[in-house]
């Protein structure tokens, strides 16, 4: 009954596998139980009294606590150097059940401007409406922040690298400004994943995750997941969560993101390996214009990109030469890369941002969030890496025919 495998030092693939868990405790049952029940039994009146007052350890509802859906909060909270997790319903709600917990009326968000649709619409079209400030900075430049912080500025907050863009925002520097302000900094790390970037150890003081995406990787559940410290765990947990939104994770859903996360690590080393090869042969054709990738030389902020980054994830954004009628044509021609939404999966899938993911801003907001009509993601799969690159290379020349 050693619990060796729980402590930090041991590695990342070994503790996303074993953290949290004690197979002894469970029967010796190899992967943990899925505890698929709303509720808890109490011995007595006064045990669950005790429960309830937080004076006792135990569960006693499934909407604030559930022993699956713990066992995945503490094995990410290890993988991501964080010292409490909480999972969600999906990407939405740890983003909204975390900001419904900070922000009161009058407060101020600064939010970089390159940001996923629907958080976006969050900010802009629900917080607003509740008498919060949004203001949006270039967070790739840290003197932006420093020019537009103010006294009621809460929470700084920011996607690297950002959807669809892949701009970078340096955590170190922006959390260094924020915190001199009184200003918390949350990042969402569904791009990078811990295995590529860990943002706590670099100053930030949450994270939140679509779980959707490669921490699940396999394109069969919606969840999300946020992590912090202790404290602020467990008021987002009995407010933002249990309160506010209800959007928590099913135990079930827990169990399959955990069965995801055992491979996490070899396969964002796959996809990263995988993406390079393809941003570096996508550089190389004449019908292609621009290619946004953290790991080519070609990339702005590939300095950061390598200080911040072990690696530089599956996904790339590119521009054909002939513009969304082009890009249009290129992805129909597509035979095994999916026409789809959402990213990290087994399968390769290419999704039109304007119309798709960021078809909820405005043509003015898209291009503010450097969003053109032609750009188009991919996200890079597990696939042969050949069988990749010659699906792109006959859709690209036929297109143009
Ligand atoms: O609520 P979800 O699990 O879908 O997560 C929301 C979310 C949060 N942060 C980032 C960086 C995301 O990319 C997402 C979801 N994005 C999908 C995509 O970009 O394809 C959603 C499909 S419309």
């Amino acid at each position: 009954m050693h619990k060796s495998h729980l402590q930090p030092k041991r590695g990342f693939a070994t503790r996303a596998i074993h953290a949290a868990y004690e197979a002894q405790n469970d029967q010796g049952a190899l992967t943990p139980p899925v505890h698929l029940t709303s509720t808890f039994t109490f011995e007595s009146v006064e045990e669950g009294a005790a429960r309830f007052a937080g004076d006792a350890p135990g569960h006693f509802y499934s909407r604030i606590s559930n022993p699956t859906v713990a066992i995945l909060e503490q094995r990410m909270a290890s993988l991501e150097g964080a010292e409490a997790g909480l999972a969600t319903a999906s990407g939405m709600g740890a983003i909204t059940a975390l900001m419904w917990s900070l922000l009161r009326p009058g407060d101020e968000l600064i939010t970089d401007s390159h940001l996923y649709g629907c958080t976006h619409a969050f900010f802009h079209h629900g917080l607003t409406e509740f008498g919060i400030r949004v203001r949006h900075v270039n967070l790739s430049d840290p003197a932006q922040l420093e020019e537009a912080i103010s006294e009621s500025t809460r929470i700084v907050y920011f996607e690297t690298p950002a959807n669809p863009t892949m701009r970078l925002v340096d955590i170190e520097a922006i959390s260094r400004i924020a915190h001199r302000h009184g200003a918390q900094v949350v990042v969402d790390n569904t791009y990078a994943t811990p295995v590529l970037t860990r943002p706590i150890e670099l100053g930030a003081d949450f994270v939140v995750h679509s779980a959707t995406k490669y921490l699940g990787g396999h394109g069969d559940l919606v969840a999300g997941i946020l992590l912090g410290s202790e404290e602020q765990i467990h008021k987002v947990r009995l407010t933002g969560l249990k309160d506010f939104t209800g959007a928590v994770m099913s135990p079930f859903t827990a169990f399959l993101v955990m069965r995801g996360l055992k491979t996490l690590e070899i396969r964002m080393q796959r996809q990263s390996a995988s993406a390079l090869a393809v941003a570096h042969w996508l550089e190389r054709q004449p019908q292609v214009k621009r290619v946004h990738y953290p790991g080519l030389e070609s990339f702005p902020q590939h300095a950061l990109a390598r200080r911040q980054m072990s690696d530089f994830s599956g996904i790339i954004a590119f521009e054909l030469t002939g513009g969304l009628e082009a890009g249009r044509a290129f992805m129909n021609r597509l035979e095994m890369v999916q026409r789809a939404v959402s990213l990290g999966d087994a399968e390769s899938l290419i999704q039109h941002p304007a119309t798709m993911t960021h078809s909820v801003l405005t043509p003015e907001e898209r291009a503010e969030h450097g969003i053109s009509d032609a750009l188009v993601r991919l996200s890079v799969g597990l696939e042969t890496p050949e069988d990749i690159l010659a699906d792109l290379a006959q859709a690209l020349e036929q297109a143009q025919e």
